[in-house]
This record gives C-alpha cells, structure tokens and sequence, in this order.
C-alpha cells in the first residue's frame, strides 16, 4: 500500500461519466424554452455546482425577474429532462479509464469516496453498476455548504477515516478543484489544463490517473 496516499475522492459527473454533458443539454432545454443565453462556456461555470445556484447563474443573462414559484417550476423541469437522459444508462457510460482505475485502486488497497452534489448521484452509480467500488458516497442532501466550499470532500474523509492530506480528490470543474485545495488535499483535474489551472495537475481522462499514484 502507498502511504504517501491512501485514499481517492472521486467526483462523478465529467470524471467518473459523463453527465456533465446531460446536465449541460437539460439547462440549454430550459435557457432556450426561456429565451436565455446560455453556452459552453457559461455552463463551466455550473460544473459542481448544486441546482438552484446553477439557475440562478443562467438567470444572470435573464431580461427579467423570476418568482420563487417560477424557479422552482424551472427546477422541476430541467430534473425531469436530466433524468429522462440519465435513465438509459448503462456501464457501457462509464469514461475511458473509469472501471479500470477504480479495480486497481481497489486492489492496490485504496479507500474511495464519492464526493457528488448531485441528488441524482445514486442513481447514476446504480445505473453504471460501480456503487460498490465506494467506501462512502457522499450524500447531497446533507452537504449544507457546496463546492468550492471544502465541506463535501472533507465529509467524505472523515468516513473514509483518512486524513485530508493523505487524500486525493478528483474533479472536473474549477469548484470541485478549488473545494479539494481547500480541503488540503491532492487535487487532480480531469480535462483542460487551462480551465483547472488551480490543480496540482490535470489528465485528460482517467486512463492517465494510475500514474499519480504510482
Ligand atoms: P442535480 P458533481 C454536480 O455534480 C454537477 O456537476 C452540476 O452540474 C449539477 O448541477 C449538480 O451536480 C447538481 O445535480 O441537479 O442532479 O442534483 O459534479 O458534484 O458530481
Ligand atoms: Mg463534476
């Protein structure tokens, strides 16, 4: 076992699947339905963020004020078009690397956590069939405070019972970059480089990841 290291934190949307993009495609439903703005580049901005501040970065480009009533409305229907696309999953969803880098952290004796904002998060590993490559899996609806607050990965540590700074954490978005930093843990990004310029280093997918911890 490495002691330098002995736990990996995982988020799941764009690290571990990608229903980053499904989340992306659900929020442009509702921003064109509304006649919003709303692109590629307004949505890393989304990225790990829960639901209703993520709407309520989309109705920064809104020409009017929405009722509490109104939000909740556009809530309800962007999950109902998220769980439409999420309900077909299949293993076959997992990203390039994903199952072979949560089999060998295993064998190699790595406690993992799941650290997602999602509420959907359960489903999405019951529908890719990795729930029970996970020591802990955070659950969202206890986490008071979001990414980049430190809450979640720090939560997901003390069940792993392993000290933050002998965590990895693994992210796709400048939140859950900034949340793992905040944490005092190892952040890894998946992705661009000049998006996640706050990680400690970035890998294109997890088909790179065995190399960080080797
Ligand atoms: P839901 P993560 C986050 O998941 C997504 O990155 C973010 O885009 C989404 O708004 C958030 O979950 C909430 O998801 O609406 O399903 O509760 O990246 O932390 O796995
Ligand atoms: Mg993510």
């Amino acid at each position: 076992m490495n002691k330098r290291w002995q736990a990996v934190i995982f988020d799941l949307d764009g690290v571990l699947t990608d229903t980053a993009e499904y989340h992306f495609r659900a929020w442009k439903k509702i921003a064109d339905a509304e006649g919003i703005y709303f692109d590629s580049l307004i949505n890393e901005r989304l990225k790990g963020i829960d639901r209703i501040n993520s709407l309520e970065i989309i109705l920064e480009n809104a020409r009017r004020q929405y009722s509490s009533a109104e939000k909740e409305q556009l809530l309800h229907t962007k999950n109902e078009h998220y769980l439409n696309l999420i309900s077909k999953m299949t293993p076959s969803d997992l990203l390039p690397g994903a199952l072979e880098t949560l089999t060998a952290l295993k064998e190699l004796g790595f406690k993992l956590g799941l650290a997602s904002v999602s509420k959907n998060a359960g489903t999405v590993i019951t529908r890719l069939q990795i729930t029970d490559y996970f020591d802990y899996i955070a659950d969202a609806a206890q986490i008071k405070r979001g990414k980049p607050d430190p809450e979640i990965f720090l939560t997901v540590a003390t069940h792993l019972e392993i000290e933050p700074a002998k965590c990895i954490g693994v992210e796709d978005s400048i939140a859950g970059i900034k949340a793992i930093k905040a944490a005092g843990m190892l952040a890894v990004g998946v992705g661009k480089p000049e998006i996640l310029n706050e990680a400690d280093l970035v890998i294109a997918d997890l088909r790179e990841f065995m190399k960080v911890v080797e």
